[in-house]
């Protein structure tokens, strides 16, 4: 098995863009609670971002969903950005929270409904040019609720010709990132509803359109790894989603739910050359906390990331691949075991205060003081996104 010593390089370079939503109020169509502290401002979520950043350096970057982040100066956010210590990243389209999207957005029979849903995508690429950003990541809402109530073929005929118009207004160094989800809001059927589909209408772009895949956005019992493994081999797979379920599309702490499939996730990202220098997967997390607190709850998703990433990275190749060879089903299993059971909490610890970092990133905020800070300074923080 590698020693903890030859991993920290590629452990070094792993980043990890936190959802400004995150940081927002979120909850269930039951009820949305409101924990103390939280922001009011885009500025405000991304000085949450940030201080995640400080305390784990894991976190450089921070996606925007646009128009949940809607402010008057989009270079001056960038700014400010750097001024904290962090990026804007990802810019997340959203065509879901008007009425004229009722029945679809850029799939809709109406070419002026998709018209509208087109510019509000030429704005986020405006967007990105003035942050600095190079991802525009569309996930649609797009989908029908009973049989019969429109054409399936058609709708993916206009979806492919709305994709085209906005893949061709992408500059050189951007990328166009296309999220799969299989069912919700739509209940009958989704308009990108899986990675095949994914798949088929990035291809048809052209190189700078790549797959988005959202850890929670799949039946129970996919075999998820599976799908890495086949986007990255065909060089597709863009940008991970990470959070976790139990049922639908929970959004819980990434890791939390099922650490295995987490492992096996990222067994199959460092199989693959996901984690090289050169590679074009981007790690994300997309979560809401409903009911902890949020920075903490950041900086637990970010240290499950990375303790897993470690001990993917700790499969010993040669062995795995010796015992593939001969069809030793047990000893290969055991090659994966090894690594997944693998306690690295301890050496992580002691390499992040090498680096001056806190060694536990979660007792370190909790001592210092920040969350009640932020509960005393801001009144009235404001959702997560649904009306904010
Ligand atoms: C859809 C989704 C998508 C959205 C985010 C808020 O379920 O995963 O990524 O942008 O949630
Ligand atoms: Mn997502
Ligand atoms: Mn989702």
């Amino acid at each position: 098995m590698p020693r903890f010593a030859d991993i920290t390089d590629t452990l070094a370079r792993q980043a990890i863009e936190l959802p400004s939503w995150a940081f927002g109020n979120s909850g269930t169509r039951f009820k949305v609670f409101s924990t103390p502290g939280t922001p009011r401002t885009p500025e405000e979520k991304i000085a949450d971002a940030a201080k995640v950043h400080e305390l784990t350096g894991l976190a450089p970057t921070v996606a925007l969903h646009i128009p949940w982040d809607t402010v008057d100066d989009y270079a001056a956010l960038g700014r400010r950005a750097r001024e904290l210590g962090v990026e804007l990243g990802t810019v997340n389209s959203n065509t879901f929270q008007d009425e004229d999207y009722k029945f679809g957005s850029l799939t809709h029979s109406d070419a002026r409904i998709r018209r509208k849903a087109i510019d509000a995508h030429f704005r986020c690429l405006d967007i990105m040019h003035a942050t600095g950003s190079t991802d525009l990541k569309i996930w649609l809402a797009d989908g029908t609720n009973y049989p019969g109530q429109d054409s399936l073929r058609a709708r993916q005929d206009r979806l492919a010709e709305s994709l085209a118009t906005i893949y061709e207004r992408l500059a050189d160094h951007q990328r166009l990132v296309l999220e799969y989800k299989f069912f919700e809001p739509a209940f009958y059927h989704t308009d990108v509803p899986d990675w095949g589909t994914s798949l088929a209408q990035v291809s048809a772009l052209g190189d700078r359109a790549l797959v988005c895949l959202d850890t929670g956005h799949h039946a129970p019992g996919t075999n998820v790894e599976f799908i890495v493994m086949q986007l990255l081999r065909l060089g597709r797979l863009g940008s991970f989603d990470f959070n976790s379920r139990f049922y639908a599309d929970d959004d819980l702490i990434v890791g939390a739910a099922d650490p295995f499939q987490l492992f096996r996730i990222l067994h199959e990202v460092v199989a693959g050359g996901g984690l090289a220098e050169a590679s074009p997967v981007r790690f994300m997390l997309d979560q809401c906390h409903n009911v902890e607190d949020k920075i903490p709850g950041q900086i637990r998703s970010v240290l499950n990331v990375q303790e897993m990433t470690a001990r993917a990275l700790l499969v010993d190749h040669a062995a795995l691949a010796k015992a593939q060879a001969s069809h030793d089903v047990l000893a290969a299993n055991e090659v994966l075991m090894d690594a997944f059971q693998t306690d690295v909490r301890g050496d992580l610890a002691a390499w992040r205060d090498s680096r001056g970092l806190p060694a536990d990133p979660m007792r370190a905020y909790a001592e210092s003081g920040h969350q009640r800070r932020i509960a005393e300074e801001r009144i009235g923080g404001t959702q997560a996104g649904w009306g904010a």
